[in-house]
């Protein structure tokens, strides 16, 4: 197997599992076809998709990405949310027709210690990294991975305690790797959807709620990278002792980046990836994450 069909088979089976739990996939595919903003599913173009992870040892970004890397993606840069207590970077594809992946970290060194304790109950049961036992060349084995649980399924009480100071610790504990959004890119719609003012119009139009944390367009201070999401809906989670309750799931985003200054010149036919903004931007992200925050959840829900 080539390096790119098992990349093809890792993405294809996070966005199967993602598609089958989060009914805003579905519905916004349906509207984009309908209003005729795309023929099928496959016209999306995908501009990143996003993981949360815990940082102890032997789980993390350290874990997590060398699945990437050996899939053939590049660290880039790293970004730091203080007030949240996270860490992330992003990683480039190996072609630009994947999508690029970001993955942040909880500093769970940096929370009190009753949360610090709450989280190492589950993941003290992690005694070396999951990831090096694995054939990172059995693309079906990795899928699997990506699936299963890390750690022992959580209590409902540890999960509404950890809550309190760390709605992103509440969410990893249950939600583990599970695609936390994929990313509609916007600027290559047609015309007249592929900004982000006129996208968002279209999904309120269509009954999507858009998470408004500081405005519902994240805008980097260059102007160039534009970000907007829905506010994730409630899934059903089944906790430890046979417990279910709704929590929190996964999100859609949406995303415009502009052509950069010195490729303005060049015809709309000849622009491609390279020629627009690259990269993320830590006050956007900021926002972002606060689509499984139950500030905004609790809009929807
Ligand atoms: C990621 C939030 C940041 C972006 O594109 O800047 C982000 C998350 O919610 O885990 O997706
Ligand atoms: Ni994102």
């Amino acid at each position: 197997m080539t390096q790119n069909s098992a990349l093809e088979q890792v993405l294809g089976g996070l966005m199967r599992r993602y598609q089958e739990r989060v009914p805003d996939v579905q519905g916004i595919i349906a509207a984009m076809i309908k209003e005729g903003l795309i023929e099928k599913a496959e016209d999306i173009e995908n501009d990143h998709i996003a993981f949360r992870t815990m940082g102890v040892p032997h789980l993390g970004i350290q874990s997590l990405e060398k699945i990437f890397l050996h899939l053939g993606y590049r660290r880039m840069d790293h970004y730091v949310f203080r007030e949240k207590k996270l860490d992330a970077y992003w990683y480039a594809p190996p072609a630009p027709q994947y999508p690029r992946i970001f993955i942040s970290e909880l500093r769970v060194q940096d929370l009190s210690p009753v949360t610090q304790s709450i989280i190492r109950s589950y993941t003290d049961e992690v005694t070396s990294d999951p990831v090096d036992a694995l054939d990172l060349n059995d693309a079906a084995a990795v899928d699997q991975f990506l699936h299963s649980g890390l750690w022992p399924t959580p209590t409902y009480a540890d999960f509404l305690e950890l809550g309190k100071e760390s709605e992103y610790a509440a969410w990893v504990i249950y939600n583990r790797y599970y695609l936390n959004h994929f990313t509609v890119s916007v600027h290559n719609l047609p015309e007249g959807f592929n900004r982000l003012e006129a996208f968002n119009e279209f999904l309120e139009r269509n009954g999507f709620v858009l998470n408004d944390s500081g405005g519902k367009i994240k805008a980097s201070p260059d102007g160039y990278l534009r970000q907007s999401s829905t506010v994730a809906r409630k899934v059903e989670a089944q906790f430890a002792g046979g417990e279910n309750h709704l929590i929190a799931g996964s999100y859609v985003e949406f995303a415009e980046r502009g052509v950069l200054k010195e490729f303005q010149h060049l015809p709309a036919d000849q622009i491609r990836r390279e020629h627009r903004r690259e990269g993320f931007e830590a006050g956007n992200a900021d926002k972002i994450f606060e689509s499984t925050y139950s500030a905004q959840t609790s809009r929807v829900n």
